[in-house]
């Protein structure tokens, strides 16, 4: 993408309406745009960064078996009368009413949705497990929406939904999306611990919430510092293996929310005790036949008798990631995107636009990039070289070849580290052998 055809809109100086820094970096790098409390417009490249985000995690839920559906974001109300929930969701469910007089909704979640699908199409206990997921805005309307997308009203959230026949079968099924959620963060590069967590209005007696650590989370949590170092991506994992020792290794060192703390448990830690802030990014619930029983759904189980199948849900914050990444990935000068989410691979900087030498150098290391796979920027406009890398280092990009005049005639580029800020002079193919090695 040429920045001179990009839209793009960085702002300098900081929004006043916004509290903490991943709110103000994504409203200065042109991520997004509010257009009413707690909704927004996702600008280029803020939608490109909230895609990658979203790729990993739908290859993390297929590569542990799940299947991708989508349902609507409009829900009729009847199915969630027959759960019982229509009345207890209370004001934070946005009601609308169709032409017909009809009761509909903007789904918070889709356990309802989900439950009908299932009770109309599997019969019989062999259709099970399964579990299937989509990637589809909700609507909540949050007393406080705050903090641009992180407490949004109208957010993205990948929700899962398994079914089992058994109790075992949906624990080890628990225990797949336990790890295919450590798995998924971690490609982020994000330390995100799993703690024990209160259900609430999802309902069901066992859930576990991912936090990642920040000042600038909206919950007080506790956990051991060991958990820490856990190491998660170091091997490959095998979902038809029991992984009740992975999910052991995690949940015998102490980790709790503030609403399942307990403090003399958590005293006996001593100073390997950490208290912190966190943000929420995904929670995990198991909640037996919950659903199942009070929407009548049953598949013929092995004796012919009807059973009700054993559910779960999993969600993640797909658009409060966004945010949760700039809280753990910023500096003074903006953000500093871990390549895996990076909106593009490479940024190339034009010191002087409209110079012969300049630009061949230019347009050379930006298509071979381009064909290379690496999705670069190249800021080609007639700007000053000090706003060039003012906005590639607000937008993040993690590698910069800088291209300048003396540096041309010397056949030498800057080669820039964004997360160290190291700069290196270096000859443009080799530059671009780094790239795409
Ligand atoms: N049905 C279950 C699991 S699929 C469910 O809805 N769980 S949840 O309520 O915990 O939401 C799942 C994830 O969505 C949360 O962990 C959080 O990361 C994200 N989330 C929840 N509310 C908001 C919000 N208002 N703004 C942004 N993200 C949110």
């Amino acid at each position: 993408m040429r920045t001179s055809r990009y839209f793009l809109p960085t702002l300098k100086e900081d929004p006043s309406e916004a509290q903490i820094v991943s709110h103000r970096l994504m409203l200065r790098a042109g991520m997004i745009r509010q257009s009413s409390a707690g909704i927004y417009s996702w600008l280029p490249l803020g939608l490109k960064v909230l895609r990658k985000v979203e790729d990993i995690v739908r290859q993390e839920q297929d590569a542990a078996g799940c299947q991708e559906l989508l349902m609507p974001t409009i829900q009729s109300a009847e199915l969630w009368q027959e759960s019982g929930r229509y009345d207890d969701y209370g004001a934070e469910m946005l009601r609308i009413r169709d032409r017909h007089d009809r009761d509909m909704l903007y789904g918070p979640t889709n356990e309802e949705m989900i439950t009908d699908i299932v009770r109309a199409h599997i019969r019989s206990y062999k259709d099970l497990p399964k579990n299937l997921y989509h990637i589809q805005w909700k609507f909540r309307d949050e007393v406080r929406p705050r903090f641009g997308i992180m407490r949004g009203r109208e957010f993205l959230m990948k929700d899962a939904y398994s079914f089992d026949l058994t109790y075992e079968g949906a624990r080890a099924m628990y225990n797949k999306m336990f790890v295919a959620y450590l798995r998924t963060f971690a490609r982020m590069g994000l330390k995100a611990i799993p703690m024990a967590a209160d259900t609430g209005p999802i309902g069901g007696d066992l859930s576990h919430e991912f936090i990642i650590l920040a000042d600038t989370g909206e919950s007080e949590v506790f956990c051991h510092k060991d958990l820490l170092e856990y190491d998660v991506l170091s091997e490959d994992v095998d979902y038809e293996a029991d992984l009740q020792p992975v999910v052991d290794r995690w949940t015998s060192l102490y980790a709790a929310t503030d609403e399942k703390h307990d403090p003399a448990e958590a005293a006996k830690l001593g100073n390997d005790l950490i208290n912190a802030r966190g943000i929420e990014v995904g929670h995990i619930f198991y909640f037996g036949t919950k659903y199942s029983k009070a929407m009548n759904a049953t598949v013929a189980g092995p004796d012919g008798d009807q059973v009700f199948p054993e559910m779960g849900s999993y969600g993640i914050g797909v658009s409060r990631l966004v945010g949760g990444l700039i809280e753990a990935f910023h500096d003074e000068n903006g953000i500093v995107w871990p390549e895996e989410v990076a909106p593009f691979g490479a940024g190339v900087i034009n010191l002087k636009s409209g110079d012969a030498d300049c630009d061949a150098v230019c347009d050379d290391l930006y298509a071979r990039l381009q064909a290379a796979g690496r999705d670069p920027i190249y800021d080609d406009r007639d700007e000053r070289a000090g706003a060039k890398f003012a906005d590639m280092d607000l937008i993040g990009i993690p590698w910069q070849i800088v291209v300048g005049p003396r540096g041309v005639k010397n056949g030498v580029v800057e080669f820039k580290n964004r997360a160290n800020g190291e700069r290196e002079e270096i000859s443009a193919e080799s530059a671009l052998a780094r790239l795409t090695a």
